[in-house]
């Protein structure tokens, strides 16, 4: 931990005041007070934040697309340990520090749940004194801020940067990488060795911005750091002997400059969903290639042998993005360090790891052949050089050709990024348990029989020290009190408040803790849309990316079913019941903005309805993300994870509510089998088909959406009021909506499981009458939610695949 007093850091603090600013205290903003802040802050970590450590065992790079920070100066001072003398230092000072925490930019360089998944995991890292870095890009623009205008979501550009830069980074020009795109590759044989000349290429440059990561009371301290891409400055004269001579005509040389810096100008707005944009590929390839480098060259500094990089450094790609790390390193291998075919791809395959995080078809990534063949000439043809031996190795095994076809890297027109990925890495894993299983027994099973020992699974984690720790500090405190504060770094021992679930005193506390939290949110809810909810209210909350398979429809529809008992019958016995929902829908998926604009509707026409005595209240947060999380999750009472069972690879969120003591509703998909396992049923409330019944479905047909609508009046009374007026203002959107249950089948079986989803409903609204007994259920979910840390998953991860086979590691 860091070791500062009072007086030192307001010294600090007063002298770097007027270091960047030259002013008083009194007289700057919170931006500026926060500036001053995270500098002082900087100040005190930076003997300990050195680059290019490569003493310890080994390092290991994550390379991933997004990285979802969210916000980091409330983290940094836990982890460091000087939240509270930083609090009453300020405080005599005069500033109050939950201004400056809410004062910075929220870093939303990431969609969702892969993108903070790479943000927790390098905060576990570090925590666990890792030397583990990430690599990614700084985008200018991070995922779009949501509006809703009439209902619909307007999507305006995020400025995460418009304070002239981000507080925590370092830029570090005099680190910068070459990165060479398009051009002519020529191979000359020279005396039996071949040289590889790349001429007429277009050369961007990498500029690497660094970012602090503290581990928690540990002093280490990692980087994540991204890659903002720019013209090449005039000074890198010798690396560019054969570039494209970049700044010929003006005109030209704008072109180049527009060229350049497209590529980190914005973060790409789709999840689970591939779009195959010339610029999404640049995206990839530089920054995988700016990070290779960059590990090549701070390994060759060291002067070691390049013959035993896996031995020193482990590289794990984050999905399907960062797959060109493996003809990348192969390039570096081959063209620039004269190793043998062999040696190289030895040396490859022994340093990368790959995760799957999705088996939905329309996520998996498919380069057009022609496109990076124009784009990165040198690169595809060391894919298809990988891709002949390959198809080599699966013709000596005398397979047949359909599945040679399947498991080939390069197909009649496309690469296809997720052979390359288990192709070229010595681990590929999954997620959670289930979505592990169906990658070895349905996605991926031609590989998994060619090569099981490649398979594993790491179910995924949060990093409890900010969902729980910092976004919870009552419920933390309360269970510091009663177990002792071992449990922060060892979460396992949230077991220990087993022996509580009996106790009147503590579970009733937990439902203070429950209740002032809900009314914290409330009155946010209150002051951004003025609408009132109870705090009494049972808060159901379903906050992730607005997805078919996340089936935000079949909340919405059974809320409409209760609107429906309600009207029919004023005295309807339930519970009254905040329904909470925070979605982005990517721009360009259309059905998913229709069920935004039908929810806001139905929220309208709900909240407005004096006739149901308020017992319903639906509200919508808009721009959902990392830090509006953080005042959520702690406030909810039910947790909806009611994804098409098989689709939902693992979910974090799901984690996320569970440790903050909410019940989950769910179907037995990803990683709420695990929850379901860990907290046995008594405590959770499970729904829906099996997977093997989706799986079934999915292969022989069977299901019809038509018979069940036609068949039963709860569910024709709602998929009738899309499109019959019943709610105002969605004409067009209620018939896309129907269209896709009824037209089209329903190919998420939103119908098949409503009747299931209603009475399980019914099945909360009556655990929740009884208030001991779901604050029991609550203690019962937060002591088993340690398993569900990133730290342990990121010490999976370490021994099973990082450091297999090194010294001490068994
Ligand atoms: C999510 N995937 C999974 N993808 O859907 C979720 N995709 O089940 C899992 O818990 C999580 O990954 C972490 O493993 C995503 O979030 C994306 O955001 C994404 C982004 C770009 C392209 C494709």
């Amino acid at each position: 931990m860091a070791k500062i007093n009072k007086n030192k850091f307001k010294q600090s603090f007063e002298t770097k005041m007027y270091s960047l600013y030259a002013q008083s205290i009194n007289d700057a903003t919170d931006e500026q007070l926060l500036n001053v802040l995270c500098s002082v802050i900087k100040d005190i970590i930076s003997k300990k934040w050195v680059d290019n450590k490569l003493d310890s065992q080994k390092e290991v790079y994550y390379f991933s697309i997004e990285f979802l920070l969210g916000r980091q100066l409330k983290s940094n001072l836990l982890n460091l340990g000087i939240e509270n003398v930083v609090r009453e230092s300020l405080k005599e000072l005069n500033i109050d520090l939950d201004n400056l925490i809410n004062a910075e930019s929220d870093p939303a360089l990431g969609n969702g749940g892969l993108g903070r998944l790479a943000a927790c995991f390098l905060d576990s890292m570090a925590s666990l004194n890792i030397s583990g870095h990430g690599y990614g890009i700084r985008y200018k623009h991070g995922l779009f801020e949501q509006k809703f205008i009439n209902g619909y979501q307007v999507e305006v550009p995020d400025n995460w940067l418009t304070q002239g830069g981000y507080v925590w980074e370092t830029v570090r020009p005099n680190k910068a990488i070459v990165v060479k795109f398009e051009g002519n590759v020529n191979l000359i044989d020279k005396n039996g060795r071949l040289e590889v000349n790349h001429t007429d290429y277009l050369p961007i440059m990498a500029m690497p911005y660094d970012i602090p990561i503290i581990g928690y009371g540990n002093n280490s301290i990692n980087t994540l750091r991204l890659f903002k891409s720019e013209v090449l400055s005039r000074d890198f004269g010798p690396l560019t002997v054969n570039a494209r001579n970049s700044y010929g005509s003006y005109e030209d040389a704008l072109k180049y400059k527009y060229y350049a810096e497209e590529i980190s100008q914005v973060l790409y707005p789709n999840d689970s969903n591939y779009a195959g944009r010339l610029l999404r590929l640049k995206q990839e390839y530089f920054f995988v290639s700016a990070g290779i480098q960059d590990i090549i060259r701070k390994y060759k500094k060291k002067k070691l042998d390049i013959k035993k990089l896996n031995e020193k450094v482990a590289i794990h790609i984050n999905d399907t993005h960062p797959t060109l790390c493996i003809p990348e390193l192969m390039r570096i291998l081959l063209d620039e360090e004269g190793l043998s075919w062999d040696e190289a791809w030895d040396i490859t395959i022994n340093t990368i790891s790959y995760t799957n995080h999705t088996i939905m078809t329309e996520a998996m990534e498919r380069w057009p052949k022609e496109m990076v063949k124009r784009l990165l000439p040198r690169i595809y043809m060391i894919i298809e050089e990988i891709n002949k031996r390959y198809v080599n190795e699966l013709e000596e095994r005398k397979y047949d050709h359909e599945k040679i076809y399947r498991m080939s890297i390069i197909d009649n027109n496309d690469i296809k990024m997720a052979n390359l990925s288990i192709v070229g890495s010595h681990s590929v894993n999954g997620v959670a348990k289930l979505h592990t299983e169906l990658l070895k027994k349905e996605v991926l099973k031609d590989f998994y029989e060619h090569e099981p020992e490649k398979f594993n699974n790491k179910t995924n984690g949060i990093a409890h020290r900010r969902w729980l720790i910092s976004a919870n500090s009552e419920l933390s405190d309360l269970i510091t009190g009663l177990i002792s504060e071992d449990w922060k770094t060892d979460t396992n021992k949230l077991k220990e408040l087993e022996i509580y679930r009996n106790n009147k005193d503590v579970l009733e506390k937990i439902g203070e803790i429950k209740y002032s939290n809900k009314e914290r949110l409330a009155k946010f809810i209150k002051e951004k849309y003025d609408i009132d909810v109870n705090p009494n209210s049972i808060f159901d909350v379903q906050v992730k990316r607005l997805h078919a398979y996340k089936r935000q429809l079949l909340n919405a529809l059974h809320i409409l079913h209760l609107y429906h008992e309600l009207l029919e019958n004023p005295n309807f016995d339930m519970e009254p019941r905040t329904f909470i929902f925070g979605a982005k829908a990517a721009p360009g998926y259309y059905l998913a903005k229709c069920i935004i604009k039908f929810i806001n509707s139905l929220a309208d026409k709900i909240n407005n309805d004096p006739r149901i005595d308020n017992k319903i209240k639906v509200v919508f947060i808009e721009n959902y993300g990392v830090s509006i999380a953080e005042l959520i999750i702690p406030a909810a009472d039910v947790s909806e994870q009611i994804s098409t069972t098989t689709k939902e690879a693992s979910g974090t969120g799901n984690m996320k509510f569970m440790m903050n003591g909410a019940i989950t509703l769910a179907t037995l998909d990803g990683a709420n089998i695990e929850i379901f396992d860990q907290v046995g049923k008594d405590n959770i409330v499970i729904f829906g088909l099996s997977a093997n019944e989706v799986l079934n479905y999915n292969k022989f047909g069977g299901y019809s959406a038509l018979d069940l609508y036609n068949s039963n009046r709860n569910i024709k009374r709602v998929v009738d009021d899309l499109i019959n007026g019943f709610i105002p203002n969605m004409e067009k959107e209620g018939r896309e909506i129907y269209d896709s249950l009824i037209t089209y089948n329903d190919e998420y079986f939103v119908l098949r499981d409503i009747e299931n989803y209603i009475e399980a409903q019914e099945k909360i609204d009556k655990l929740y009458k009884n208030k001991d007994k779901w604050n029991e259920m609550a203690l019962i979910n937060i002591a088993n939610s340690g398993v569900f840390s990133s730290d342990r998953t990121i010490a999976e991860y370490a021994h099973d695949i990082w450091f297999k086979g090194c010294e001490g590691n068994e």
